[in-house]
């Protein structure tokens, strides 16, 4: 433990930084993680960069681990904790782009699941990208999704479940969405682990979307799209 206490984050190189911030991540770290953030900002890296070598990539393992019972419930909060404390520093420098408004995107969790780290990552990504996000947060009830959808005056809807008993939740949104006629005034993109492109064509989503970066690609794609088909 004393050699622990003796590391010096500045001092070490780039990878072993990385190295360092995949294991403070797994021990539930914040300050740590957050001075590792600010030091490769600091040393030139992209936030994009950090976010997903640094962060992703450290809360896969700690991901894989508590999958394989080695890792608890408290432990994977405290990493989650010293991950949303490392997301909190990019999270302005990715909306920084000064990018041109692209639309705007409610997102959320589905009713059952409390998961909002991969939500959130979404949400900063889109951001960053132009696009305006309403972030309704965890545990939404349909009503939550269809009220906030029309009070924003959104073009998208982004649902997120990380747990296989709480994907299908989505179906149920989407399925609400047709009762009341309004499906089609939205572009609907799903997400989450447990997801997959034939899920989200069975459920009546226009688009999975396997990850943030992807997500931003499907949204700017199917908005121009979409402005394509209001201008023809
Ligand atoms: Co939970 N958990 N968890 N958990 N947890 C998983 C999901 C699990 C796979 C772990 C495992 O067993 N390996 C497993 C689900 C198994 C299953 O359903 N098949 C599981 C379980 C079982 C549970 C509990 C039931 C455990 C229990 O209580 N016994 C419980 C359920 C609570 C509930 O929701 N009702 C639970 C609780 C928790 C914590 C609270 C401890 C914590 C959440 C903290 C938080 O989010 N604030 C937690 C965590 C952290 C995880 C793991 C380890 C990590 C999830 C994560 O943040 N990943 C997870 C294991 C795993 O996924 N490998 C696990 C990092 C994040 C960046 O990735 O969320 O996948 P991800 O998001 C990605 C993409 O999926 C995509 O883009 C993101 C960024 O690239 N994406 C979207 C996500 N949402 C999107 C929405 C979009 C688009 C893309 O909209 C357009």
């Amino acid at each position: 433990m004393a050699d622990e206490d003796d590391i010096i984050l500045s001092e070490l190189d780039d990878e072993e930084l990385v190295q360092q911030m995949h294991d403070d991540l797994y021990d539930g770290l914040k300050e740590e993680i957050e001075e590792a953030v600010n030091i490769l900002i600091a040393r030139g890296w992209t936030p994009y960069d950090v976010l997903t070598k640094a962060l992703v990539a450290g809360m896969t393992v700690v991901g894989n681990d508590f999958r394989d019972g080695i890792l608890f419930v408290p432990e994977v909060l405290l990493a989650a904790n010293a991950m949303k404390g490392g997301m909190a520093i990019l999270k302005p420098l990715l909306a920084e782009t000064g990018a041109p408004r692209m639309g705007k995107m409610v997102i959320g969790t589905v009713k059952g699941d409390i998961h909002d780290i991969g939500k959130n990552l979404v949400a900063m990504m889109m951001e960053g990208a132009g696009f305006e996000v309403v972030d309704i947060g965890i545990n939404n009830p349909v009503e939550n999704y269809l009220e906030a959808l029309d009070r924003e005056g959104a073009d998208i809807l982004g649902m997120s479940a990380l747990l296989t008993t709480t994907m299908p939740y989505m179906k149920v949104v989407i399925d609400t969405m047709k009762e009341k006629g309004i499906r089609d005034n939205y572009i609907v993109l799903v997400g989450g682990a447990p997801l997959n492109e034939e899920f989200g064509k069975a459920i009546g989503a226009d688009a999975y979307c396997r990850d943030a970066a992807v997500t931003v690609e499907m949204a700017k794609a199917m908005v121009a799209r979409k402005h394509n088909q209001m201008g023809a």
